[in-house]
């Protein structure tokens, strides 16, 4: 069998986002032909988009697997699902999130997924976790850290076991 690198960009902020998050990376270890291989840290941050809507938990995970993407997209979804996703508007407030960021090396570009994520890279909420996780990657053909000096101040900030920060 062979597996591909995948990793996933989690966020919430509705429902006890740090327990939502923390309880969805458990359930990422439990996909079928999937190894958990690593989480980064739990972060706070400012919403991106509608600034009216409660600060994020987000968070990015490295799994290996052996699902194709879009048979890994209808998991990731499922798990959305059983967290009763609510998403209340369009870059509104969400229950859970969960986005695929990154398979191996691949670009695709499906009715259904764009990987890379094509926002990846400007948003601090993923790439800085990313870059915790594998500092070596490169995306759109640049380091991490390309990208990252980048960022306007987007009010990430790495939150401690407790959750606090
Ligand atoms: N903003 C932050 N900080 N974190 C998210 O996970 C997130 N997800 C979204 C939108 C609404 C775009 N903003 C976000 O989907």
């Amino acid at each position: 069998m062979t597996y591909a690198r995948a990793y996933i960009g989690l966020g919430s902020n509705l429902d006890e986002p740090l327990a939502q998050v923390r309880q969805a990376i458990n359930e990422l270890g439990k996909l079928s032909l999937t190894r958990f291989e690593r989480a980064s840290s739990l972060y706070a941050s400012r919403p991106v988009g509608p600034q009216d809507q409660p600060d994020f938990v987000n968070a990015v995970a490295a799994i290996d697997t052996a699902l194709s993407p879009l048979a890994l997209l209808d998991q990731l979804q499922a798990l959305e699902q059983r967290h009763r996703r609510r998403r209340l508007r369009h870059w509104g407030p969400r229950t859970l999130d969960l986005d695929l960021l990154l398979f191996n090396d691949q670009h695709i570009d499906h009715p259904r997924l764009v990987v890379p994520h094509p926002h990846l890279y400007e948003r601090a909420f993923a790439l800085i976790p990313l870059a915790e996780l594998d500092a070596p990657l490169t995306l759109f053909d640049h380091s991490l850290d390309h990208w990252i000096e980048r960022l306007e101040d987007q009010g990430l900030a790495r939150l401690d076991e407790n959750g606090s920060n």
